[in-house]
Order: C-alpha cells, then sequence, then structure tokens
C-alpha cells in the first residue's frame, strides 16, 4: 500500500513503513510542508499496530536542510516558534515507539543531518554526504544537531563539522560513527529493509522499552531548548541576512561579526 502526498511518500511492505522525502526541485529541503507532512506520517505509523519498524529516504537525495528561501521570509520575530515545531517534528522521530532507520543517498545537510540524527540507525550508501552547513549562513544548527551530534561522534568532531561546515562523505561518517554502515547505492533499500525485518521480529514491547531507556540516558531536553533560543539569536544578526543572501546569490559571504 502507498500514500502519495506533496512532498513525501508512504509505503508500507507488510510489517514497515517506509517514508520518502521527495522534493526533486530544492535537493529535497524541508519546508513546512515537508515537516506538516512528515509529522503526520508518523503519526499514522505510531497509531498503525501493524507497523514495527520504520525507514526514512530520500529520492536521489537524504534533506538538503531546512528550505533556506523559505526561512529567510520568515520575520526574526516568528523564527522562535518555527525552530520549535521543527524541534518537535525532528523530537517525534526520536521519541516513536518503533524504531527508525534513516537510509541516506546523497546529501544530508544540515536540518537533513539532523533529521538522520534523531532516527535510531543511519545506514549510508556510498554516495551519501553530511555536514553541518548552517555556519555558512550566519547560523547554528537548528533541528538538534548541537546536541544529538556531539554525543553520536564526540565533541571534538561536532564542533569541527560544526565550527567549519565541512561536508564529509560516507566512509569518514562511517570512521566517525556518524552512520552505522556504508552500503553500495543499489544496496542501501535492501539492507534498511533487511535490518527493519529482523527487527520486527522481535517482540515490540521489548524493543520500545530498550529504545525508551537508552534515550532517555541522553538527558538532552535541556540542550535542545537553548538550541532553539540562540538560533533565534543568531537569526536576528546582520550576518545572517549576509550569510543567507550569499547562499542565494551565489556568492562567498562575509562575515563581520555584527
Ligand atoms: N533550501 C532551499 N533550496 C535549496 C536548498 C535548501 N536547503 N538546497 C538546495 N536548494 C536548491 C538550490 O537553491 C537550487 O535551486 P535553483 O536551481 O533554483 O538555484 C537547487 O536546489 C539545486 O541546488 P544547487 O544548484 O545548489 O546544487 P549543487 O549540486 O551545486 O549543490 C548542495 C547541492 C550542496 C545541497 C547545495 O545546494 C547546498 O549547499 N544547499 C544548502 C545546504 C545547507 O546550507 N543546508 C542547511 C540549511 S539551514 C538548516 O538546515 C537549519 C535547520 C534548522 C532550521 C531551524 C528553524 C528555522
Amino acid at each position: 500500500m502507498s500514500t502519495e502526498n506533496k512532498h513525501t511518500k508512504l509505503e508500507k511492505k507488510r510489517e514497515i513503513g517506509i517514508i520518502t522525502i521527495n522534493r526533486l526541485e530544492a535537493r529535497n529541503a524541508l519546508n513546512r510542508k515537508m515537516l506538516q507532512e512528515l509529522g503526520d506520517t508518523l503519526t499514522c505509523l505510531e497509531n498503525d499496530v501493524q507497523i514495527r519498524a520504520i525507514i526514512i529516504t530520500g529520492n536521489k537525495d537524504f534533506c538538503s536542510g531546512a528550505d533556506i528561501k523559505e526561512m529567510n521570509a520568515i520575520k526574526p520575530e516568528e523564527i522562535e516558534s518555527f525552530c520549535r515545531w521543527g524541534h518537535k517534528v525532528i523530537n517525534q522521530i526520536e521519541n516513536m515507539g518503533k524504531p527508525v532507520i534513516a537510509a541516506i543517498n546523497g546529501f544530508a545537510l544540515g536540518g537533513g543531518c539532523e533529521l538522520a540524527l534523531a532516527c535510531d540507525i543511519r545506514i549510508a550508501g556510498e554516495s551519501a554526504k553530511f555536514g553541518q552547513p548552517e555556519v555558512n549562513l550566519g547560523l547554528i544548527p537548528g533541528f538538534g544537531g548541537t546536541q544529538r551530534l556531539s554525543r553520536l561522534v564526540g565533541i571534538g568532531k561536532a564542533k569541527e563539522m560544526i565550527f567549519t561546515g565541512e561536508i564529509i562523505d560516507a566512509k569518514e561518517a562511517e570512521s566517525i560513527g556518524l552512520v552505522n554502515r556504508v552500503e553500495k547505492d543499489e544496496e542501501l533499500m535492501a539492507k534498511a529493509e533487511e535490518i527493519a525485518i529482523v527487527i520486527a521480529q522481535k517482540s515490540p514491547i521489548a524493543v520500545k522499552m530498550a529504545k525508551k531507556l537508552i534515550n532517555e540516558n541522553q538527558e538532552i531536553k535541556k540542550g535542545l531548548e537553548k538550541e532553539i533560543a540562540f538560533f533565534a539569536r543568531c537569526f536576528t544578526t546582520q550576518d545572517r541576512l549576509e550569510g543567507i543572501n550569499a547562499f542565494l546569490g551565489k556568492k562567498k559571504p562575509e562575515f563581520k561579526g555584527v
């Protein structure tokens, strides 16, 4: 069974729900509509007793982050509530009572990398590329990346990625623990489904309890709340205008620290 929304698609294969992000014209950038579809689909899958594991993947790319054009049109006084809503959807992934596997192909940048970070297991295709390039826009990660990336790859590597905005390939992502494994692009979905099927055969209660316990040990809430406030602060700066205008104008930004 499959359902096609504007920017996402849901396919149910026996006990597995597969969400595919599908907004090719913007490299699968996350806009409001997509966030809403993701939230609604996750709620649907949470309530579906048939479904025991979920896979999130993307058409061609995984996700290039928040939609920069749409974000640029948001008034600074409204950014905090948008950021909070984004957090709600990303947290929903992390708090699902069923395991969520990210099958990452192509770019997973900014909010796209953060979406993958909220999943329980990350598998990358050889072509996958990861990064938190918000600093190039005069911004910081705003969908949980400051908290989840450091927990996964360690503080040193997380700082390097977030301060430089560097983009790393799948092999490096595997070597620092950002992804669990790398598969040939053409075998990515088969591997993700194989893992999902193994999990789906276990007791869903046991899997749910284990996930809850592992997550609850992370004490992430305070940091996430601060991230929302700091993101909103960055959004009021001239540097943010410089960074986003440079991206949209395909130029190099010159940051002045104001
Ligand atoms: N948002 C909007 N449009 C995008 C995005 C994006 N994130 N990424 C790509 N596009 C668009 C491009 O503007 C371009 O459109 P057009 O054809 O109209 O010029 C089209 O997709 C194709 O992109 P490129 O021509 O740039 O393709 P390249 O192959 O040269 O490069 C990249 C692909 C590397 C993905 C490049 O497009 C890029 O760097 N994109 C931006 C990545 C980025 O900075 N992501 C972080 C965004 S900020 C963020 O995610 C913060 C999350 C928290 C938000 C908090 C709440 C507000």
